[in-house]
């Protein structure tokens, strides 16, 4: 591969809300982009900006070496690449679709067969987050397909991180995130609840949760990470049993409230098996056992 330079030309297959942040990533950074969507409609923005519109998807991967494929699923991303394998061949298939990392290798899989150069990715960014310094994208898969367009696709955000050759990285680790992301702005619903029935607003408590956060949370993950790695689970500090109490208090409090513990019954589940199974004087990591070992 030719390394990239700011003339690559750049094909984006599927126009949503993400593959046109793409496009207008593409464009703005010089690259000749063309560009296909399955129904009408969402060209003419990007063809306004000096894109070029593909009326069919052949025409769009010939258009040039480098093809971003941006659709809803794996399940469309087949539908619309099938047919294209044999003109896909020799070119680099970059796939921003969500997927599992079952579909991504499945995916891959099928690109090895047919000589398409693959990587899979995992867009860590809202559409208007795309072209920033700070947007993550992950990817996974072909080395060479990487070092030869990464110029190209550091485009799309400037946290762009190549996680090696597994196809199915990109995936775990978007999950995971995500999972982090949900499970935090659950507990923060809960708590804006929580406070809202004495009559505190959300901003005022905000200071307090964005303190917790950085001085109690974030600091705390080195330590998690040392004790799951390790599987080292003694403490004296902060107990499954100390836990235990505390969300009990959480959950009546949040009852006698009139306010839902639904976000934090499921924690308070697995803090209360993980105590019963004689694991009490372990510190909260070892929680992490539980959910490896869900039928233990
Ligand atoms: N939007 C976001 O914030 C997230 C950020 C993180 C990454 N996700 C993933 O990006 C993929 C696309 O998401 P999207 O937000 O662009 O989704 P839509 O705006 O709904 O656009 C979907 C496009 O997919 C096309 N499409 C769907 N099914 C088919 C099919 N069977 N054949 C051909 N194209 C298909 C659809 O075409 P059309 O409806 O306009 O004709 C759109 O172009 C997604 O994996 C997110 O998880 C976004």
């Amino acid at each position: 591969h030719p390394a990239s330079t700011t003339s690559t030309p750049v094909t984006v297959i599927g126009l949503g809300m993400m593959g046109t942040a793409l496009a207008h990533a593409f464009l703005s950074q010089g690259h000749p982009t063309t560009v296909w969507n399955r129904s009408p409609g969402k060209t003419e923005p990007l063809t306004a900006q000096g894109a070029t519109g593909a009326d069919t998807v052949g025409r769009a991967v010939s258009a040039g070496p480098l093809v971003v494929v941006c659709l809803s699923n794996a399940e469309a991303v087949h539908q619309v690449l099938e047919p294209e394998a044999e003109n896909l061949k020799g070119r680099v298939l970059v796939n921003l679709t969500s997927s599992t990392p079952e579909e991504a290798r499945t995916t891959a899989a099928w690109a090895q067969r047919h000589g398409i150069d693959y990587l899979d990715g995992a867009i860590m960014a809202i559409p208007p987050l795309v072209g920033q310094p700070q947007a993550l994208i992950f990817y996974g898969g072909s080395s060479g397909a990487y070092s030869a367009h990464e110029q190209t696709l550091r485009a799309l955000g400037g946290a762009t991180t190549y996680l090696g050759e597994d196809t199915g990285l990109p995936s775990i680790y978007d999950s995971a995130l995500l999972g982090i992301l949900w499970s935090t702005v659950a507990g923060n619903i809960h708590a804006l609840a929580l406070v809202g029935t004495e009559g505190v607003t959300a901003e005022a408590f905000l200071p307090y949760a964005t303190a917790w956060l950085n001085h109690v949370a974030v600091p705390y993950l080195p330590r998690l990470a040392q004790e799951v790695d390790r599987k080292e689970y003694a403490t004296e500090i902060s107990t499954l049993n100390v836990n235990r109490e505390a969300i009990a208090h959480l959950v009546s409090a949040s009852r006698s409230q009139g306010v839902s513990p639904e976000l934090l019954l499921p924690v308070q589940a697995l803090i209360e098996r993980r105590v019963a199974r004689g694991h009490g004087s372990d510190s909260l990591s070892s929680l992490i056992e539980e959910l490896r070992n869900p039928s233990a």
